[in-house]
């Protein structure tokens, strides 16, 4: 299936409310299908401006929420990193999808001849280890684990040091799941950031936040904490496939003013699609 059928399959339940919303009979109507639709009050009330401002002369929203919808999502620019190795290190909540996510980037930047390492920080969970193992000997993919006892913060600066000796583009390092409420999990991602910076001052190139779309609204609060405390530079929003929440997506650009990177759209290993905004947004609005 090519890239496009699949994110056009994922939107299914998301575009139904999407396409009630070009047809809403009027500006009220409008606005209710838009909260309904997790895109959240900040983010509607944005959107409503534009279209009272826009004088559309239009017979339905089409026209002009696509405009605007791709505005929104295209302004939070991203900066690429040349950097060798480059560093990205992968945050979120529990169960939002960030070991899927290391496993299928890993897949994605092998296929563009990228020599990838991953650091298995996550030395919580044992079963974490053992699950991105499965997922990297899929791909072929080299893997640094945790030795008798590291800390998260050893794991990466093990496998830093050895994506420089083995001249790796790529560094992803998985962490633990944390709640954006936990204070401890909190400080030790920020260690982690620390040990990136002891090998260089501007790493990690990348922190991503890993979002998982069906948690709709709360997605925005804690998206906003994680971001205060680690300074994100992206995110990656996963399980769009099967949910009506999509439209989360809004609130993320326009709101925090980061970049949307990667679109995770089911559970095997090809299922992630690199976002860009037109596509996105015709897919959301098509009849
Ligand atoms: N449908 C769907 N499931 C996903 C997606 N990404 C991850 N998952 C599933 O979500 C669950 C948790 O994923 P995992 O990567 O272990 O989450 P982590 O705790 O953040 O590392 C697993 O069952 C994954 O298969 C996605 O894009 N779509
Ligand atoms: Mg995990």
């Amino acid at each position: 299936m090519s890239l496009l059928s699949s994110l056009n399959q994922a939107l299914e339940k998301t575009r139904q409310i999407f396409t009630t919303a070009v047809n809403a009979k009027n500006i009220e109507e409008l606005e209710a299908i838009l909260l309904q639709a997790d895109v959240g009050v900040t983010s509607t009330d944005y959107i409503l401006s534009k279209i009272r401002s826009s004088k559309s002369e239009s017979k339905n929203y089409r026209d002009v929420l696509f405009d605007i919808l791709v505005n929104i999502l295209q302004k939070p620019n991203y900066k690429m990193h040349s950097s060798k190795p480059a560093i990205l290190m992968i945050i979120g909540t529990p169960g939002s999808g960030k070991t899927t996510t290391i496993a299928k980037l890993a897949n994605l930047e092998q296929k563009n001849n990228k020599k990838v390492i991953i650091a298995a920080s996550d030395t919580y969970r044992a079963a974490a280890a053992h699950q991105l193992e499965i997922w990297a000997k899929r791909t072929g993919t080299e893997i640094v684990f945790s030795q008798k006892g590291q800390d998260a913060g050893a794991v990466a600066f093990d496998t830093i040091q050895k994506a420089q000796s083995g001249k790796f583009d790529i560094v992803l390092i998985d962490t633990a799941g944390r709640l954006h409420t936990r204070k401890d999990l909190m400080d030790e991602a920020k260690k982690i950031k620390r040990v990136c910076q002891k090998f260089r001052s501007d790493a990690p190139d990348d922190i991503w936040l890993i979002l998982d779309a069906t948690v709709g609204q709360n997605g925005i609060e804690q998206a906003k904490i994680f971001h205060k405390e680690l300074n994100l530079t992206g995110v990656v929003i996963t399980k769009l496939d099967g949910t009506a929440k999509g439209g989360v997506i809004i609130p993320i650009a326009l709101e925090l003013g980061l970049p949307i990177r990667y679109l995770g759209l089911g559970e095997t290993i090809e299922d992630l699609v690199e976002f860009e905004p037109n596509g996105f947004v015709k897919e959301l609005l098509s009849s």
